[in-house]
């Protein structure tokens, strides 16, 4: 794709020394829990950052574009000055990776991925045009109570070369035609995170922002849109983010069996205390604190 590549290593672009980092190649960091409840808005440099290849660079700008294909009568490639004279819209949306506290889940069941604590979320302010705007640039309607967009999906197709995808292909996700098309859904191609423009980590020069879904849906580093008629069959939409009671066994699993995840279950964790590891008293601490706890009795 001109003006945007994916490549195969890994260099790393600055980040916080206070990221704790689950896996480096690709890179998958979160912040201390501190840094959820500090700020309403979480500062960009400590919003979790989750990769399943290297971040891809922007050589040029000016010829970067997104390619909106498939299921439409006249296909268009839209370039940044395009998406930036449609109306721009702030939205403030958490985003979270599924995944997030599989490291506390891991403790009762065998679970497969990157394991996160508890902070793989995070709360932006994204700027950018609604998705809806854009397809309507195309000659899709915006969703009314009358239109019938079947089983359709949107989907949206990066540029990272990710190991697990066959042929180390990109990142691709999709989202049901009327979600996309509906304003009020606030899906938007997202160019300014907290005013700023995207960073290289969360996408630069644009990604996609669906409020209300599973982080995997918002896909950074847009190449192209594509109307398809049905749902994504990339690994990610697949073969992962699906969820199985406890008696699944990882080794014989049949993925077609559950529904990519969409939503997710509300939880809730403290975040004003950091979790440390408790250390178990030693003999001789044994004996320090019986002689403590003999001592507040000889007191009364
Ligand atoms: N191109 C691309 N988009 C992607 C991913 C990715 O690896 N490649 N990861 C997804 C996942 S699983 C999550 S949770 C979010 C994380 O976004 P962030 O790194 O900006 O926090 O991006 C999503 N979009
Ligand atoms: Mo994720």
């Amino acid at each position: 794709m001109p003006g945007i590549k994916g490549p195969s290593d890994y260099s790393q672009p600055p980040r916080h020394p206070c990221l704790q980092i689950n896996s480096k190649e690709p890179f998958n960091a979160e912040p201390p829990r501190s840094a959820l409840v500090s700020s309403y808005v979480t500062p960009v440099d400590l919003f979790y950052k989750r990769n399943h290849g290297p971040i891809p660079v922007v050589d040029d700008i000016e010829r970067y574009c997104t390619d909106i294909t498939g299921l439409i009568q006249t296909p268009k490639k839209l370039y940044m000055r395009d998406i930036r004279m449609l109306p721009k819209y702030n939205v403030t949306a958490i985003l979270r990776c599924a995944g997030n506290r599989r490291t506390a889940m891991s403790k009762t069941q065998k679970v497969s991925g990157v394991g996160w604590d508890v902070s793989a979320i995070g709360n932006a302010v994204w700027g950018g045009a609604k998705l809806a705007d854009v397809l309507e640039l195309v000659g899709i309607p915006k969703l009314t109570n009358s239109t019938k967009s079947g089983g359709k999906h949107v989907e949206f197709v990066s540029v990272d070369k990710c190991r697990v995808e066959e042929n180390g292909g990109p990142y691709k996700a999709s989202i049901p035609l009327s979600q996309a098309t509906n304003p009020e859904a606030d899906v938007l191609l997202a160019y300014e995170m907290n005013g700023e423009p995207l960073n290289r980590d969360h996408g630069y020069p644009l990604r996609v922002i669906v409020p209300g879904v599973i982080g995997a849906r918002s896909v950074k580093w847009l190449d192209s849109i594509n109307i398809i008629a049905e749902e994504c069959q990339s690994f990610f939409v697949q073969k992962d983010y699906k969820m199985f009671p406890p008696s699944v066994d990882w080794d014989i699993i049949y993925w077609s069996t559950r529904r990519p995840q969409m939503d997710f279950p509300i939880q809730s964790v403290i975040c004003s205390l950091e979790e440390v590891q408790s250390i178990k008293p030693g003999k001789k601490q044994l004996v320090d604190m019986q002689r403590l706890e003999g001592a507040e009795e000889s007191r009364e």
